[in-house]
């Protein structure tokens, strides 16, 4: 398992966000559909997590709502990410992949933080607002 882990990261790191990104818009449109996205999450292996759950997340980061992720809008994510670990954990540089599944686990805690199983509107507005990320922003 650890084993796993460390070879995740080595295979990962070096790659900076916007490879990354091209590495995963795998029909190199330039964004990221959620079935391209729900593709990614699920090589995380990440457990309890349902595809329903990842096209949630992925509706959340979808800023402007149109159904594809720009490269702005999943920095947005993935700089969330970044930042709420620097707050909490110093330590040695992580993947941006590892940063991504963490931030999504994190997200689905928040969504049901009162534990009956379904995301209030209010859940979702109170998890927006802790990612930090800026939801007016218009982007093409
Ligand atoms: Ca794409
Ligand atoms: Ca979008």
């Amino acid at each position: 398992m650890l084993l796993k882990k460390v070879q995740e990261h080595l295979e990962i790191h070096g790659l900076d966000l916007n490879t990354y990104f091209q590495r995963i818009d795998s029909n190199k449109d330039g964004k990221l559909q959620k079935n391209e996205f729900i593709e990614a999450v699920k090589l995380m292996k990440i457990p309890n997590v349902s595809n329903a759950d990842v096209g949630q997340v992925f509706d959340l980061i979808d800023a402007n709502g149109d159904g594809s992720l720009t490269p702005n809008e999943f920095a947005l994510f993935i700089q969330g990410a970044k930042k709420s670990k620097q707050e909490r954990i110093k330590q040695v540089p992580v993947s941006i992949e590892r940063e991504m599944r963490q931030e999504i686990q994190e997200l689905f805690r928040e969504f049901d933080e009162n534990t009956d199983g379904k995301v209030s509107d209010q859940e979702i507005f109170r998890t927006m607002m802790a990612m930090g990320t800026s939801i007016t922003l218009a982007d093409a």
